[in-house]
């Protein structure tokens, strides 16, 4: 039998084979009867075909995927859903029409024209529907396939994933966008290869993402987490134990991922290549062997295992105790090393030089120990969920994995901030048997193992103790709490549905 990530993505006739019965599927379905009602107001006529694809909760596994290294994250039950109708080759309007039922983000129009340039330095929503845009038709290119001329393009979104929370709104939005002209354009692909062409095409917005949230986002199986490899992608269903409930909750601090991409998220990409080329260096490649080769952490792994070997361990992270100084080090340190200008080394990206242009120093040493260490927590991860262990025991071990990675988050990457290290102390506080930042950091939410028994109790007290100031405060509203702190279970992957 073929693995799932070999079919492409389902098409449905109705919503249960995704939501379920009950309150969830009638919830979908306004949401459904909305977007068509807004649909033919906005643009005359109904949409052909919608697709959806859900935002997802990292269980563990943070900031390695772009190393090459394996994640754990399940899909959540929020998600995007984009509403789609392909303009008849004979009409004379060729634009890209994207709307949004949400007030907050005004229609945005593109030229169908797949060349098209992004333009980073204004940053529009509808930017990230224009990168599945150009990811469909670079795809379709690669592949000699004939999806004929661009055509107009009228599309609503309806996004629930809470954005800059860390659950990848982003890849919810550009995974149900690809995968919506897709279907406009009558076509589907294997999920693995979907999965992919989205990673490569969030890109263009300019952060240099790993591939797990696209590739929980279409892949994703109802009832499990998935172990996701990369290079090649690869799904593995991860069954959790029934007795633990993760429960997420928003620090209600906002991470503006795009625009701070310099000294965040993609200050820590630099970071572990340059690390990777060092390492690289001291292990005996020549500088300019280790500039073209050591792109990442992962692809010096087994030259540090060697050494540390040596040592009388298996251990990538006693290797890098040796070959790396604990103090930052400035461009010139590494430059001594590389025989090589960073400006030179990186002067084919351009997100990269902004990082360098924005960096006193690089903090090589910490961010290569989290790498490592992160890496091997997701096995033993993975391990724990499979072995024979009691499930109170399972249960606690799985705990100590997730504060173990909050900590190497919040220490040696640097990746938290205040508001998340007071909610992961609370999570605790109240019984979480391990609670951890998901996602990239810097604001967004927390994770939380809790027992399934106490679930309930557990969020009223987050309420109590972390949210009730920020209601008073107006932060947050009332009647919105169920949108920043809730139990969440594995939710199912990207789906097309025709009506
Ligand atoms: P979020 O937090 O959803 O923006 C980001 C990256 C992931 C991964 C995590 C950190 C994108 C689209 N996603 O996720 O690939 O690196 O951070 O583990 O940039
Ligand atoms: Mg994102």
């Amino acid at each position: 039998m073929a693995r799932h990530e070999e079919l492409p993505v389902p098409i449905y006739s109705t919503l249960e084979p995704v939501y379920g019965a009950g309150s969830q599927s009638e919830e979908a379905q306004l949401r459904f009867d909305n977007l068509k009602s807004k649909f033919i107001q906005a643009f005359g006529h109904p949409p052909h075909v919608y697709a959806r694809s859900p935002g997802r909760v990292n269980l563990i596994g943070e900031h390695i995927d772009y190393e090459g290294y394996s994640v754990l994250p399940m899909a959540i039950r929020q998600d995007t859903i984009v509403a789609i109708r392909k303009r008849d080759a004979g009409e004379p309007d060729k634009a890209l029409r994207i709307a949004n039922v949400n007030d907050k983000y005004a229609m945005c129009t593109y030229p169908a024209d797949p060349e098209q340039d992004i333009d980073l330095k204004n940053h529009r929503w509808g930017h990230y529907f224009i990168c599945g845009y150009k990811g469909f038709y670079e795809y379709a290119k690669s592949r000699g396939l004939d999806v004929g001329e661009p055509v107009g393009l009228d599309v609503i979104v309806d996004g629930i994933v809470p954005t800059g929370s860390g659950l990848s709104s982003s890849a919810a939005f550009v995974c149900s966008s690809t995968i919506a002209i897709m279907a406009a354009a009558d076509v589907n692909f294997p999920k693995k290869e979907i999965a992919q062409l989205t990673c490569v095409c969030e890109r263009h917005i300019g952060t240099q993402s790993g591939g797990m949230d696209q590739a929980i986002s279409v892949m994703a199986q109802p009832g499990f987490a998935e172990l996701i490899d990369f290079n090649p992608i690869r799904a593995t269903d991860v069954q959790l134990p029934a007795g633990g409930s993760f429960v997420i909750a928003h620090s209600l601090a906002e991470s503006q991922k795009a625009v701070t991409a310099a000294t965040n998220y993609n200050n820590r990409v630099v970071e572990c290549r340059l690390a990777a080329i060092v390492l690289g260096i001291k292990l005996g490649l020549k500088p300019q062997e280790a500039i073209s080769k050591a792109k990442t952490l992962s692809d010096v792994e087994g030259l540090c295992v060697s050494f540390a070997g040596s040592h009388g361990s298996s251990d990538p992270v006693v290797a890098i105790k040796e070959l790396l100084n604990e103090e930052p080090y400035t461009a010139a340190d590494i430059e001594k090393i590389t025989e090589e200008k960073l400006q030179l080394v990186f002067a084919d990206s351009p997100s990269s030089l902004d990082v360098l242009n924005a960096a006193k120093h690089f903090k090589l040493f910490q961010r290569a120990s989290h790498v490592y260490s992160e890496a091997k927590r997701v096995y033993a991860f993975k391990d724990t969920v499979s072995s024979d262990l009691r499930e109170e025991d399972m249960l606690k071990k799985l705990g100590d994995l997730m504060n173990e990675s909050h900590y190497s988050c919040s220490v040696l990457y640097e990746c938290s901030c205040p508001e998340l290290e007071e909610l992961v102390n609370i999570c605790r506080q109240n019984g979480a048997l391990g609670a951890r930042l998901t996602g990239a950091g810097w604001g967004g939410c927390a994770v939380a193992l809790v027992k399934e028994s106490i679930v309930p109790q557990f969020i009223l007290n987050l309420k109590e103790q972390f949210y009730q100031a920020r209601m008073n405060k107006g932060v947050i509203n009332n009647n919105d709490l169920g949108l920043y702190v809730f139990a969440s279970k594995p939710s199912s992957g990207a789906a097309i549905f025709k009506f």
